[in-house]
């Protein structure tokens, strides 16, 4: 595909496709493993995809056709968090993750090889996951002493259920695609070498439907499991639809014009 690129990062790349932007972390050597530099990144090219109005779903990957991404960089964990030029040490990955989450337009995964760590717990998030035949899934906090209480347990067993997600953090042991297919961890598996064209084939797919209907239903899947900052959210897109009634637009207009709103010519639904 002619990806064009949107921004030059040193850990990242940033490109977009005919309404598709892809982020994909470009570190092969350590199969995409994160720093707080990768981070915070993909953090701002997630921003940029959210306010450009062109883009209208998102796909997240791995440069190298080995990994999607081994998580943290154990090379760089130091005393409280992953260690970046500022000394100062981040798990900055947590609020990617919010980010993924929050992002009123589809992420899908595109996984190719590792997804482990937090790198699997950045798949988990996303809304849907596309995994080549030679995809790996699998936790390994306990084993190299870390963990991820957040969405990497709680919404991974709303995934998979709760016996499958306990046993994947307590024996921190690895599953093929087919496996993770099976326990609805990922929404199709094809050969590696159609791997993009299925994920651009889905995105494209995506693209030709209502983007406010995506929108709604994405904070409405949110809400359910958020509380009240899924709330917020859902309600956040009311506001939004609001804002474009008459109705709405009379209160303001009133306001302006310093008189009394006529709300009476709008129906009181049963
Ligand atoms: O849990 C969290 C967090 C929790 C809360 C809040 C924030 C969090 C942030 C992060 C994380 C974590 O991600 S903890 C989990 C960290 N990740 C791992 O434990 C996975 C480590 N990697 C592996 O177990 C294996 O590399 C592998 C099963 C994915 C692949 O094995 P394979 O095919 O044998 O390749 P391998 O030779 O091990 O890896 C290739 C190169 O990549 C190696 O470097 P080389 O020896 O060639 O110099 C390897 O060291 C490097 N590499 C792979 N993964 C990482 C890595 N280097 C640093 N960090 C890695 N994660």
């Amino acid at each position: 595909y002619p990806w064009q690129t949107l921004k030059d990062y040193k850990e990242i790349l940033f490109q977009q496709y005919n309404g598709i932007a892809r982020i994909s972390i470009n570190r092969p050597e350590k199969h995409n493993a994160f720093t707080p530099l990768t981070v915070q990144e993909m953090s701002e090219a997630m921003e940029l995809a959210r306010q450009n109005p062109e883009i209208g779903v998102i796909i997240l990957s791995g440069e190298g056709g080995r990994a999607f991404c081994s998580g943290g960089d154990q090379s760089v964990r130091g005393h409280g968090g992953y260690i970046g030029e500022d000394t100062v040490p981040r798990l900055n990955v947590l609020d990617l993750q919010m980010q993924i989450r929050r992002i009123p337009k589809p992420v899908v995964a595109m996984v190719a090889g590792w997804a482990i760590g937090g790198g699997h717990v950045l798949h988990v998030v996303c809304d849907l996951t596309v995994a080549a035949d030679n995809a790996r899934f699998g936790q390994t906090g306990p084993n190299v002493g870390s963990f991820d209480g957040g969405f990497g347990a709680s919404y991974l067993a709303r995934i998979v259920g709760q016996k499958k997600a306990r046993e994947i953090w307590y024996l921190c042991d690895q599953y093929d695609a087919q496996d993770a297919l099976q326990m609805g961890l990922v929404n199709k598996v094809v050969p590696l070498e159609l791997l993009e064209e299925t994920t651009v084939a889905w995105c494209q797919k995506i693209l030709e439907k209502s983007p406010m209907a995506l929108r709604m239903l994405k904070s409405a899947f949110n809400a359910e499991l958020d509380g009240q900052a899924g709330i917020q959210e859902l309600a956040g897109n009311a506001t939004l639809l609001y804002y474009l009634t008459e109705e709405a637009k009379e209160g303001k207009n009133a306001f302006l014009e310093k008189r009394k709103p006529d709300f009476s010519k709008y129906p009181k639904f049963p």
